[in-house]
């Protein structure tokens, strides 16, 4: 069996064990218009949210989101975060199947070991897909990033929505290697909102 049949089979039984739940946000890209200016198709952005027993690295679940066709959520509105957060806290309060957190695709690329470097300059994470480039939005938790050095020498160099009573949802850097719920997103077709 191929290397890539044998990863199809991995998705396909992971896919079984996969709690998810998914919604599409208001449509953001015009897809084609016709000869009349009237609108046939448009673009929207898609989030699926990951929730499963076995719960995945951020390194598994970026991979995860791009080979089925999306990438680990950019969350650079405040409307976006407002709505996964909703959805998260609403149905997902279940802590084996995150463990306290979900990855999305904000990350810092230099996972170097300098512990205060990154409070002074947070704005040095990026994320693996950005739509819109002069988005301000990112939404911390009080005291973080913390590039948390305690259980790492490498620090913290990922970003999870932070699933706690008293954080909701907020971002916070965290060891890439913890096993987490994460957040993916799609472009999908989908209705006009105003053709
Ligand atoms: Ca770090
Ligand atoms: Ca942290």
């Amino acid at each position: 069996m191929s290397l890539d049949s044998r990863f199809k089979m991995m998705l396909s039984i992971v896919s079984l064990v996969i709690i998810g739940l998914s919604w599409v946000i208001t449509p953001v890209e015009m897809n084609e218009v016709t000869p009349d200016g009237t609108y046939t198709s448009c673009k929207c952005l898609k989030y699926d949210i990951f929730c499963q027993n076995d719960k995945s690295t951020w390194e598994w679940a970026k991979n995860h989101c791009e080979n089925a066709g999306g990438w680990l959520a950019t969350i650079d509105k405040q409307s976006t975060h407002q709505a996964i957060r909703q959805i998260i806290y609403a149905d997902l309060d279940n802590k084996t199947c995150h463990n306290y957190g979900f990855w999305i695709g904000y990350y810092d690329p230099r996972p170097l070991p300098k512990p205060t470097r990154h409070k002074a300059n947070p704005d040095l994470f990026t994320w693996v897909k950005v739509d819109e480039p002069c988005t301000q939005f990112v939404k911390w938790e009080t005291d973080e990033p913390n590039d948390n050095i305690t259980e790492h020498p490498d620090g913290q160099n990922c970003v999870q929505l932070w699933y706690r009573p008293t954080k909701r949802g907020n971002f916070d850097d965290e060891y890439c290697y913890e096993k987490k719920g994460y957040v993916c997103m799609f472009e999908v077709d989908c209705p006009c909102a105003n053709p």
